[in-house]
């Protein structure tokens, strides 16, 4: 295809397309990795490090060069969308059985694609022939690592993108396109804020982390998600009420205590508290509840191993503030 020539009005008019959708965050970067993270990511990958997530083995090439994701890939547009609901912040607190924040609502994937295809159609209008691919949490891309890249925030020690003011509580999503973006376009400078503070590793209750790696294997969120097997007991009694998902290294960072991330409510309403996640915080759900429970993110895992992980939750005896 013939390229285009940048224009810094186009970006703009991206930007304010993608603001007025709901996103929060907006930057650009190489479709490529920084050194250091490649060879973590590799090592990460050849070690098998990954426990029991074996797509981690697939589409290695692209994990490692996210540019073989799209034909002549120049650059990569990165969103971020804060997630959280405040009406979940004062139930959350006080439930015995706790859901992380980002799965109480519809399923991230569709709505957060939903509005990427709009920017894309819109990005197709206003220049030409241009070519996208987008993704979110939905490629075998490495989309934190791009997102530090672009700007977006820093990687923090609990391992999660974090923006000074929003804190981390936000999806990441990309647009990979072939139209060629100064790299540093518009880029803020974001550091390592972290420096000597340790929360989110001491909180973390089984020890799964240290400062900017996580031990996938001792990983609440691994467990309860992606492990496909009932939590083992020694990390249940220990989890502090977890059954989906954890949010634990993400509640201690400061930087999701500050007036912003704190108390700012998400532009989706979809991402908003479902009624029927209300009810299976009160009670276990049956079987047909939970086949009726479409557009889910907790549809990730079957009904049999929540349902294990639920009862042996409230069967054990553990501290949940
Ligand atoms: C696999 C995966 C998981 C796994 C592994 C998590 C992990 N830390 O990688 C599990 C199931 C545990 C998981 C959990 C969660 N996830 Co997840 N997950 C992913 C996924 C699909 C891939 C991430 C990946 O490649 N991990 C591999 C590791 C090796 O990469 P890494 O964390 O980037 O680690 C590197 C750095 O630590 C680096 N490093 C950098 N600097 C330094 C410095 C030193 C000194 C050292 C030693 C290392 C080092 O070395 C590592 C290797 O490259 C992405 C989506 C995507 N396609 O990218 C979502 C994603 C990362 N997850 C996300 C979320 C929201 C979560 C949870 C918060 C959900 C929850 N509430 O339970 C938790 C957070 C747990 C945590 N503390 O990380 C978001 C994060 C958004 C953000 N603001 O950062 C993503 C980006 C999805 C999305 N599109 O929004 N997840």
């Amino acid at each position: 295809m013939q390229n285009n020539k940048f224009d810094e009005q186009i970006l703009l008019k991206v930007k304010d397309f993608a603001k007025n959708l709901g996103f929060d965050l907006f930057g650009i970067t190489l479709p490529q990795l920084k050194k250091e993270d490649y060879e973590y990511l590799k090592e990460f990958i050849n070690k098998k490090k990954y426990a029991n997530m074996h797509w981690f083995e697939n589409y290695k090439e692209i994990r490692l060069h996210p540019s073989k994701i799209l034909e002549n890939c120049k650059s990569v547009i990165i969103l971020g969308y804060f997630y959280k609901d405040q009406q979940y912040e004062d139930i959350i607190k006080k439930s015995k059985i706790k859901i992380s924040r980002y799965a109480i609502g519809k399923d991230y994937h569709k709505i957060l694609k939903k509005k990427l295809k709009k920017i894309e159609e819109y990005l197709k209008q206003i220049c030409k022939n241009i070519q996208t691919r987008i993704t979110v949490d939905s490629a075998p891309v490495p989309e934190k690592l791009l997102a530090k890249n672009a700007g977006i925030g820093w990687q923090g020690k609990n391992t999660n993108i974090i923006h000074p003011e929003f804190g981390s509580y936000f999806f990441i999503s990309c647009i990979f396109t072939d139209y060629e973006i100064p790299s540093n376009w518009k880029q803020e400078n974001i550091t390592d804020h972290c420096k000597g503070c340790m929360l989110c590793i001491k909180h973390c209750p089984t020890g799964a982390l240290e400062p900017y790696r996580l031990n996938v294997e001792k990983c609440i969120s691994y467990w309860t998600i992606e492990s496909k097997m009932p939590v083992p007991e020694e990390i249940i009694r220990i989890s502090k009420g977890w059954v989906f998902g954890c949010d634990i290294c993400q509640e201690v960072c400061p930087y999701n205590r500050r007036k912003i991330a704190l108390y700012k409510q998400t532009n989706e309403p979809d991402f908003y508290l479902r009624l029927e996640i209300k009810k299976i915080l009160n009670q276990l759900p049956e079987e047909k509840d939970w086949d009726n429970l479409k557009n889910s993110p907790l549809k990730r895992v079957s009904y049999y191993i929540f349902k294990e992980n639920y009862k042996n939750t409230l069967n054990c005896e553990y501290s949940h503030v």
